[in-house]
């Protein structure tokens, strides 16, 4: 392979690497850790100021992991991070986070080969040269023969096309895009769009300081408590002392955490040993909430419905005004939109400073300067925050829209259905990598777990390549449509497919709507080290520099 040195372009010199990756966040760090420790030549490129991805841009009030938590919540590539990082608190705020990731970069040295402030405009396939090159709007030309993408998964901001938005005059902020700045509510009407994670972490901290906060919901979210408590010094002794096992089980386990799963099915106890157990975990709290759950609350709509009727009767007992407890009630398969902790959410609207406006009775027509306008009237507001989501798992993709084989758009082929094979490749598209896209895990498995073990598999792909002399690889188009149909099966025994939610494309206006994570768990990661054990089943290489003299495998 080569190594990083310049050629000269129309435009001025082209750098030249072994890989270029997009994205310094959680996946791209750790991919260039990878690829450097394989001696290959690697340039970073992102759009922000520093490293941390989702973590560097969601700093909004409230902000917290809300998966299964510290301390796994983190790399396993090195041990000495466990050894030397205190985490605090088992639901890490943003800031916690990002420290952890700042002291990565510092301790890898991640820094000098990351381009910051860097916006990569084009990304396209040259089939002569076997090789990707992108263009930044830094004036950056480089070039390499791979391209990974670490996007990310919820990067892509989703704004509300709603009609004056655009003329509101008070202070807007997207929580995905929160300022660096302090922002202060003291004494400000604040007005909140969306009900999701980050709209319920931040409207109790919003509430707190606000004159007022306008809740505007779209749909009522079940929300289960947090259960954030600081980490116990044994409990950091035994992740230490005992960091091999616990990281065996992460891999071995389905969603990447070292918890099992609880294997009885709902319908197996009495309606009051149900109770028991809900009440059990609710007063416990966390993500565990969900592992510790019948098997089958996401496959039964029996076993769903007691789980649903029991949240809905907390939210009816934790808020006071029967009419607002009303339009806080979801209506849908609980856990089939992404489970949500909160820390005080119901209890806000017990608040004389709150109110709660049902959008799907009473609908936003429209902005004004100084208000927002709904069917049963205006809202005077001096701040507007925007808690409206992404559009996630392949709309960061989507706007990179990598130009492939003959020029085609990614955007162009993904139109009706992501198409891709592995999570990993997309046919048309030789030696581009995805970490994190339409077709893995993802946003269903512990993400940096997710994020080595993709890695992991990319960097032996490269090997693979270089010790075979073959200068390309991209799937089949067939292995699109098997991989795809396999996803879909795998969702399709569940009750996720039948709500509306980011998992299935529903909150983005004309995105195809399909849930498109692969629901196996840690079965996907024995599933693609499967196929590179039997030659890269589904691929077709290209011999270096010989295009179009294609090997299928
Ligand atoms: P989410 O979970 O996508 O939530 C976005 C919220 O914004 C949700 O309540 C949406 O309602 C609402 N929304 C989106 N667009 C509109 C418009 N146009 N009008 C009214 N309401 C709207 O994003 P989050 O940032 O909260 O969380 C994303 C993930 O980050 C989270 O799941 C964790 O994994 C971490 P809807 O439900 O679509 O009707």
């Amino acid at each position: 392979m080569t190594s990083m040195n310049q050629q000269s372009g129309k435009n001025g010199p082209i750098e030249q690497y072994d890989v270029m990756v997009i994205g310094a966040g959680v996946s791209g760090m750790y991919a260039l850790h990878h690829l450097r420790q394989m001696g290959l030549s690697v340039r970073v490129y992102d759009g922000a100021s520093d490293i941390g991805g989702t973590w560097w841009y969601n700093r909004y009030p409230g902000a917290r992991v809300d998966g299964p938590g510290s301390p796994f919540y983190s790399y396993t590539f090195s041990e000495e991070l466990i050894q030397e990082w205190d985490w605090e608190e088992t639901q890490s705020e943003q800031s916690a986070v990002l420290a952890y990731l700042e002291h990565v970069a510092d301790r890898f040295d991640l820094r000098r080969d990351i381009q910051f402030d860097t916006w990569v405009q084009d990304a396209r396939y040259d089939e002569a040269t076997q090789r990707w090159t992108v263009e930044t709007d830094t004036g950056v030309h480089a070039s390499a023969p791979f391209l990974i993408c670490a996007v990310g998964a919820l990067s892509t901001a989703n704004m509300p096309d709603i009609p004056g938005i655009h003329d509101f005059a008070g202070e807007c902020y997207h929580t995905g895009r929160w300022p660096h700045e302090p922002v202060s509510f003291e004494g400000k009407r604040v007005a909140v769009i969306g009900t999701g994670s980050s709209g319920i972490q931040s409207i109790p901290e919003i509430a707190r300081e606000a004159e007022h906060v306008t809740v505007l919901q779209r749909t009522p979210q079940y929300a289960f408590p947090a259960g954030n408590r600081p980490i116990t010094p044994e409990e950091r002794a035994d992740a230490r002392t005992n960091w091999d096992s616990f990281v065996a089980k992460m891999r071995s386990n389905f969603g990447g955490f070292p918890y099992d799963n609880q294997p009885r099915s709902a319908l197996e106890d009495t309606p009051e040993q149900r109770e028991a157990l809900y009440e059990e975990l609710w007063q416990r709290g966390s993500f565990k909430f969900f592992l510790d759950l019948y098997s089958d609350i996401a496959t039964s709509e029996e076993a769903n419905q007691s789980l649903a009727d029991f949240v809905r009767a907390k939210i009816r007992k934790i808020v006071h005004d029967p009419v607002t407890a009303k339009k806080l009630l979801p209506d849908y398969f609980v856990i089939t939109k992404r489970p949500i902790l909160e820390d005080g959410y119901f209890e806000t609207f017990n608040r004389d400073n709150v109110s709660l406006v049902d959008l799907r009775e009473d609908p936003i027509e429209r902005f004004t300067r100084t208000s927002v306008v709904t069917r049963s009237g205006e809202h005077p507001i001096d701040m507007l925050v925007l808690a409206t989501g992404f559009d996630a798992i392949s709309g960061s993709m989507l706007r990179l829209n990598p130009k492939g084989r003959g020029g085609m758009s990614l955007a162009e082929k993904w139109k009706d259905r992501f198409h891709n094979y592995l999570g990993l490749t997309v046919a048309g598209f030789p030696n581009l990598f995805m970490i994190h896209g339409p077709g893995s895990p993802g946003v269903f498995y512990n993400m940096p777990l997710g994020a080595e073990r993709q890695m992991d598999w990319i960097g032996r792909c490269l090997r693979h390549l270089d010790e075979q002399e073959l200068g390309a690889i991209e799937p089949l188009a067939d292995s699109e449509e098997a991989w795809g149909a396999e996803v879909s099966a795998l969702a399709n025994a569940t009750l996720f497919p039948r709500t509306d939610s980011w998992w299935t494309g529903a909150n983005v206006p004309g995105k195809p709507r399909y849930f498109s994570v692969y629901l196996g768990g840690s079965i996907y990661y024995q599933r693609i080290y499967d196929m590179a054990d039997n030659g890269y089943q589904g691929f077709v290489f290209e011999k270096e520099n010989q295009p179009g003299n294609a090997e299928a495998s």
